[in-house]
């Protein structure tokens, strides 16, 4: 048998960290995440969707604004791959307070590629980089050569960590790459994100608990995939023989009207009678459209989506009318 192999996670309380974790488990990794103190603190609202992988990973309690705190459990662990995936998401909430989506996401990056430099350089090193790096798209389909134009303070976070991450491959050698990963979503996904506010109200709507769901601009499109074909794809970077960056997405673009169209209808509801504007959820700059050309990532990771938008659609409404019953 083979040594096993150990993986970091930060964010593992996330959606994403909640189904790379399964993956990994399942393929035999020893996996260790990094929580904040916060959520240690509040088990039952924080760790919800990593519940039922408690007994089977390791939980490190630490802080991507303190870099003796990422040392040190780096140190400890010694892992063979880490996955960064630990940020502040939210795009809205980067209008509201620019300064700790900057300080977060940029230097929670640049702690844990410089401890990987200094204190284990052969860990393998994963960057959760964004769609939103392309912003005000220059192309209509988006690959790993088109411009970055991001539009919020959470895309320039992001364009940043892309950079400090290709800056220590070059410079250091570092095995570190950057998955530009497309909007994926899940019955995990957190309720302030457009998808699941929608599958969550069309829930409480079809049982009489909320009469309208409010929304900002229904007119944008997105290229949504299912998360868990998503962390297969970081996965299958860290096992390639050199590191590369890759654009993951389906390919397919949708507006945010069309999924409550469908979301309503999956629960038997016409949307327009429940659907309300609201300009305050309007963005100050709006990231109109996006769509992936992840050609690189089928050729050479062999990777594609097998969750058609109808079936994501359709699974996050019915997962939630169980939920909220
Ligand atoms: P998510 O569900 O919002 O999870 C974010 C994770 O980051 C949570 O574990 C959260 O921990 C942690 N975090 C937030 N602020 C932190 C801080 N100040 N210090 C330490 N940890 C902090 O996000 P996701 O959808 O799984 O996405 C994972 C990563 O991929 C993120 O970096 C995101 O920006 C990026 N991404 C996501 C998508 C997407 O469509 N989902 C697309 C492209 C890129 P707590 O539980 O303690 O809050
Ligand atoms: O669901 P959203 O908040 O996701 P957004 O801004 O695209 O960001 C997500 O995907 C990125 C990848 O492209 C990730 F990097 C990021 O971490 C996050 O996971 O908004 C989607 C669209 C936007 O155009 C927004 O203006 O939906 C529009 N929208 C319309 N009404 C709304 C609402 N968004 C939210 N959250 N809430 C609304 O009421």
């Amino acid at each position: 048998m083979g040594k096993i192999k150990k993986a970091l996670i930060t964010g593992i309380t996330g959606q994403d960290g909640s189904y790379l974790s399964e993956l990994l488990l399942k393929k035999n990794y020893k996996v260790y995440g990094i929580v904040r103190r916060v959520a240690l603190e509040d088990e039952t609202h924080r760790l919800w969707r990593i519940k039922h992988l408690l007994n089977k990973i390791e939980i490190k309690s630490a802080s991507l604004e303190s870099y003796a705190s990422i040392v040190k459990i780096i140190q400890q662990v010694r892992p063979d791959e880490i996955y960064h995936l630990g940020a502040q998401s939210f795009v809205a909430y980067s209008f509201e307070d620019e300064f700790s989506t900057l300080n977060t996401n940029i230097n929670g990056t640049h702690y844990i590629l410089s401890a990987i430099k200094d204190f284990s350089p052969k860990t393998k090193f994963y960057f959760a980089g964004s769609s939103e790096m392309f912003g005000k798209v220059q192309k209509s389909r988006q690959d790993e050569n088109t411009r970055f134009y991001p539009r919020s303070a959470y895309g320039i976070s992001k364009v940043a960590g892309f950079e400090l991450t290709r800056n220590y491959r070059e410079a250091y050698n570092i095995f570190a790459c950057t998955g530009i990963l497309f909007n994926h979503e899940s019955p995990r996904r957190g309720f302030e994100f457009v998808t699941r506010k929608i599958s969550s109200s069309v829930a409480k709507i079809k049982h009489g608990k909320q009469n309208y769901l409010y929304l900002g601009n229904i007119n944008a499109k997105r290229d949504w995939g299912h998360a868990r074909d998503y962390v297969k794809a970081m996965w299958l970077m860290l096992q390639q023989k050199k590191p590369l960056d890759f654009v993951i997405g389906t390919g397919k673009m949708h507006s945010v009207k069309d999924f409550a169209k469908l979301a309503f209808s999956t629960a038997g509801l016409n949307y327009k009678k429940y659907i309300r504007f609201n300009k305050k959820l309007l963005r100050p700059a709006e990231v109109e459209t996006l769509r992936a050309n992840y050609n690189k990532a089928n050729k050479l990771l062999k990777w594609k989506p097998t969750v058609k938008f109808n079936q994501l659609v359709k699974e996050m409404v019915l997962e939630d009318i169980k939920f909220f019953k």
